[in-house]
């Protein structure tokens, strides 16, 4: 697949869209070379959230995980850029603030390890699986590195 890697699934959490993060954190993106090729405003079900996280389902956390997830309406995003996915765990930080390097959206606008305001798929089969739970084809506008 010619796009492997060069694509990413972000979320912008409940927590970050409820205090007015939207447009910083957006700005963030695409100051750092992400081009947002989709985007939409959403409101997770329980049964979505439990699907999207379904790999977590045996932790401990992954209750509090979905009622957070389903807790007012997120930003879901693909973002395109050369090492997508790499790149843009690298811009969100680490998945506990604490641990966050300064400057990370996480470090910036994240208050604990639930409300990390921010998600990046981990792997490159992850972010085409996740990009398709969110989005159809026709919702998606590549440029032109996938040309
Ligand atoms: O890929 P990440 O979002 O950085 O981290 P992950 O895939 O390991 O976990 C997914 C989300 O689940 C993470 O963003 C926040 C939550 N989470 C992870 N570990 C814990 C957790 N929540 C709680 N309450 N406790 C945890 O140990």
């Amino acid at each position: 697949n010619h796009m492997l890697g060069n694509i990413t699934l972000s979320i912008i959490k409940p927590d970050a869209v409820q205090k007015g993060y939207v447009i910083p954190i957006l700005y963030k993106i695409v100051h750092a070379g992400f081009h947002i090729i989709a985007i939409k405003m959403i409101k997770l079900s329980k049964k979505s959230a439990t699907n999207f996280y379904t790999e977590h389902k045996k932790k401990l956390f992954f209750e509090s995980l979905v009622n957070f997830m389903s807790s007012g309406p997120i930003i879901s995003l693909i973002l395109e850029k050369k090492n997508a996915v790499k790149d843009f765990r690298i811009l969100i930080g680490e998945t506990n603030p604490i641990h966050a390097k300064k400057g990370t959206i996480r470090n910036l606008y994240a208050t604990s390890l639930k409300e990390n305001a921010i998600h990046g798929s981990d792997s490159n089969k992850n972010a085409i699986k996740e990009c398709s739970f969110y989005f159809s084809n026709k919702e998606i506008f590549f440029k032109k590195i996938c040309n």
